[in-house]
């Protein structure tokens, strides 16, 4: 049940300037790699149009980087998907999503598919990408993507399971 007190959400593209803001909430965040602080500037600049940030009281509170894969570009991968700590069970994660595809039925071309990889102990957001593809009447596969042993034996990654969902229809 949505709490009265709950300040609105608004959903708006990136700027180059988020960049630096982007960062110390993928950091807060917890469970995703932290690129560098160029990496999300970078993002946020050339990939404004498949990136979203939700913001609170003006406060930076979610984010989203996607991009359309360059030899498959009608479909997107989402590469990080960041709720801040204190703004969770809101919903906000799936308003994200919701965006990309509205952005993306916005620009027609038929049917596409929405890919993402996820550590198994991601428990979030592979639910947060089921109930997607239950909404959406479409599919959510599920198979592997990059083994634990690709990542540099001391970043102790996980492995990075990749999920397909779709096809969406535009
Ligand atoms: C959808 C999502 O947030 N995936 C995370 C991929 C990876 N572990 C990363 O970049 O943090």
């Amino acid at each position: 049940m949505k709490r009265e007190k709950d300040a609105a959400i608004a959903l708006r593209k990136p700027h180059a300037s988020d960049g630096a803001a982007v960062w110390e909430l993928i950091r807060a965040a917890g469970s995703l790699d932290v690129n560098s602080a160029y990496c999300y500037m970078m993002l946020c600049d050339y990939f404004r149009e498949t990136c979203v940030i939700a913001e609170s009281e003006g406060r930076i509170v979610g984010f989203v980087s996607a991009f359309r894969p360059p030899e498959r570009p009608d479909d997107l991968f989402v590469w990080q998907i960041a709720v801040h700590p204190s703004e969770r069970g809101k919903g906000i994660a799936t308003m994200l999503l919701e965006e990309l595809i509205r952005r993306r039925a916005g620009q027609g071309g038929g049917a596409w598919c929405m890919e993402a990889t996820v550590a198994p102990s991601n428990t979030a957001s592979r639910t947060l990408f089921r109930r997607l593809a239950e909404r959406y009447g479409t599919d959510c596969r599920e198979r592997s993507g990059y083994p634990s042993d690709w990542f540099p034996a001391q970043s102790s990654h996980e492995e990075e399971r990749l999920l397909r969902i779709g096809p969406f229809q535009t």
